[in-house]
Formats: structure tokens, C-alpha cells, sequence
């Protein structure tokens, strides 16, 4: 045999599709072999990047920052769209425990869709260019981070490698072909975010913008469309985290949780072209700390208790 019975290893899984942090396996449900990926395991490496370039330094315990807080918001958001996990633990493979999710293979939708509730980032450079972001004209005067006057739509192209493309609503409904459910995702992508940057808010945390992937469940029974939320959801790797203290617009904020590695490799005079740099111990200690931080301020739980409900192995 080449393992034994009841335990599965990643080894034995196959790798469907790989980002720059995180990796998506094939799954076969358990009473179903023929339904080969009905289901698939999303695995959150503990890998960082900043200015999209890897460090060859791990984060302990990142990916399982990722993934509770992913799973905290899928449980939080139920009520306002299904989504894609099935188990953060049945079906898991120990190695990966408490980093790892069993999730529902959708038909993804061709387009990211991003919500704004504050300008920064691409942006704000396209404000800056044309007083519009993805075609949506904003008011006049705004300054780099401001708080928007309400959250905004704004979808981008999904590029197979470089950087997405800011495109208008018509396009992605384009796209995606259906102009109906396109109009149903702009509404619940906002609906999301509001719900998710207030709950941030009152726990000190500026949720300034984020993306949503959402997919079609095929075999969803019953009534509704089969519109789900699949992918990451509401992490800071999908998100912009700011802390609340100190925020002022007219500049660009400090990440929640990256910061002390941006401020770390600029102050070393990396020029931000991959490589990027190794990463120091009180670095990486203090930028773990950030992380851990986010998650207890988001759940209101100490992060103990996810690593002991997904019988997480030891962070190193
Ligand atoms: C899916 N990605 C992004 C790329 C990752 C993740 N539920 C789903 N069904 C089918 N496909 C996907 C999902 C989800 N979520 C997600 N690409 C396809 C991605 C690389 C690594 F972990």
C-alpha cells in the first residue's frame, strides 16, 4: 500500500493550480471516487510577499491566520451569500491542518471583483489620471486614502500572469456573460464589504478595499441562482488592512500586517526587483505578532482556539 488506511498526504493529491502563496489540490468525494474534484483543498503557505515578490522567509503561521479568518468570514457572511467551504477539517490532510480547507469546485467567474471603500493603491492612480476608477466617476478633490462617500464597484480582468486590469461594469457583465448576475454580484460584493469593513471598524481594523472571487455551484439544489463565494475571503492578503489608529488621509497608511517587512527591506535598500530579501528573526517575529493580532481582533477569540479546533500542527 502506499499509505496507510484513514490518512491522506498532500503527496498524494493532485496539484490543480499553484499562486504565489497558496496551492489548490484535487479531491475526490469520499463515498464517490468517480467524482473526481468535486471537491477541492485550498492550502495557505506561511510564504509572504511584498511589491509581488516572494521572500524566501516563511511567516509561522500565516497561512493558518488566513484560512481561520477566511473561515470566520465565510461563517459570518451565510446569511448574506452561500459559499464554497465545505470542511476546515474532515478531509484534511494532518500536515496541513488549521491552513487547509475542503471546498466545493465551482465554475468561477472570468472576472476579480473588487470593492473600494477607500482610494489607494491602482486606484487612486487612476483617480489621479482620470477622476474615475473602472469607469465610475468619483467626486473631485479626493485626497490618496480617503474614505469614499460610499463603497465602489470596481472589477478587474483576471491576468494568468502580470497585473489585472481595471475594467467597467459593462465589460465584466461582458465577460461574464449574463448581465443579470453581473448586477446581482455588484450587489453582493458591496453588500459583503459594508458588512465585513463595519465589523472591522468597531474592532480598530480599516477594511480599505478587497476582492471577491464568486463561482456558480452547479449541483446547488433548491432555490437561488447557485451564486456563491469561493477563494480566500476577506484576509489581509485580500484585502487591504489598516490599523484604524493613526489613519490620515493625504498619504499613502501603513499595512496592518506587512508593514514592518516594507519598512524593514526599503530602510535595506531593497529596490523591490525579485529577489526579494531574506527576512531577519525580530522581523519575522514581529510581523507574525501583526498577523495573530488581526485575527484576534477580527473573531474576538485568541488564535489558540482555531490552531486547537483544526488540530493544527505547532507553528516552525
Ligand atoms: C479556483 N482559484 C484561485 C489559484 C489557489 C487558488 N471553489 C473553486 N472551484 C473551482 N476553482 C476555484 C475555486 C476556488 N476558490 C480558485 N482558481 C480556481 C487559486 C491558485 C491557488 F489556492
Amino acid at each position: 500500500m502506499l499509505a496507510s488506511r484513514h490518512v491522506s498526504t498532500l503527496a498524494d493529491l493532485p496539484l490543480i493550480a499553484s499562486g504565489k502563496v497558496r496551492e489548490m489540490y484535487g479531491l475526490s468525494a469520499p463515498d464517490d471516487p468517480s467524482s473526481a474534484s468535486a471537491q477541492l483543498l485550498m492550502v495557505a503557505s506561511d510564504r509572504i510577499s511584498t511589491y509581488d515578490a516572494v521572500h524566501p522567509t516563511p511567516i509561522p503561521d500565516k497561512g493558518n491566520v488566513l484560512t481561520g479568518l477566511s473561515v470566520f468570514w465565510f461563517e459570518k457572511t451565510r446569511q448574506i451569500l452561500p459559499n464554497h467551504l465545505i470542511s476546515a477539517t474532515d478531509g484534511v490532510p494532518e500536515e496541513v491542518r488549521g491552513r487547509a480547507l475542503v471546498v466545493r469546485r465551482l465554475q468561477m467567474l472570468p472576472v476579480e471583483c473588487v470593492v473600494r471603500g477607500y482610494i489607494t493603491g491602482s486606484g487612486w492612480k487612476d483617480y489621479q489620471r482620470t477622476g474615475t476608477v473602472s469607469g465610475i466617476e468619483l467626486p473631485g478633490g479626493l485626497r490618496e486614502s480617503e474614505r469614499l462617500p460610499e463603497p465602489i464597484f470596481t472589477p478587474s480582468t483576471k491576468a494568468e500572469s502580470g497585473h489585472d486590469e481595471a475594467i467597467d461594469f459593462e465589460r465584466a457583465a461582458e465577460l461574464v456573460g449574463d448581465a443579470e448576475l453581473m448586477r446581482r454580484v455588484a450587489e453582493v460584493a458591496l453588500e459583503l464589504y459594508s458588512f465585513a469593513a463595519e465589523h472591522a471598524l468597531a474592532n480598530g481594523v480599516i477594511l480599505a478595499d478587497t476582492k471577491f472571487e464568486f463561482g456558480i455551484d452547479e449541483g446547488a439544489s433548491g432555490a437561488g441562482d447557485g451564486l456563491v463565494v469561493g477563494d480566500e475571503m476577506l484576509t489581509p492578503d485580500s484585502s487591504r488592512y489598516w490599523p484604524a489608529d493613526g489613519f490620515e488621509p493625504g498619504r499613502g497608511q501603513p499595512s496592518f500586517d506587512k508593514q514592518y517587512v516594507r519598512d524593514w527591506a526599503s530602510a535595506g535598500g531593497w529596490d523591490r526587483t525579485p529577489p526579494a530579501p531574506a527576512i531577519p528573526p525580530d522581523v519575522v517575529a514581529g510581523t507574525r505578532a501583526r498577523y495573530l493580532e488581526a485575527y484576534e481582533r477580527m473573531t474576538g477569540e485568541p488564535f489558540q482556539a482555531w490552531l486547537d479546533r483544526t488540530g493544527a500542527r505547532a507553528a516552525g
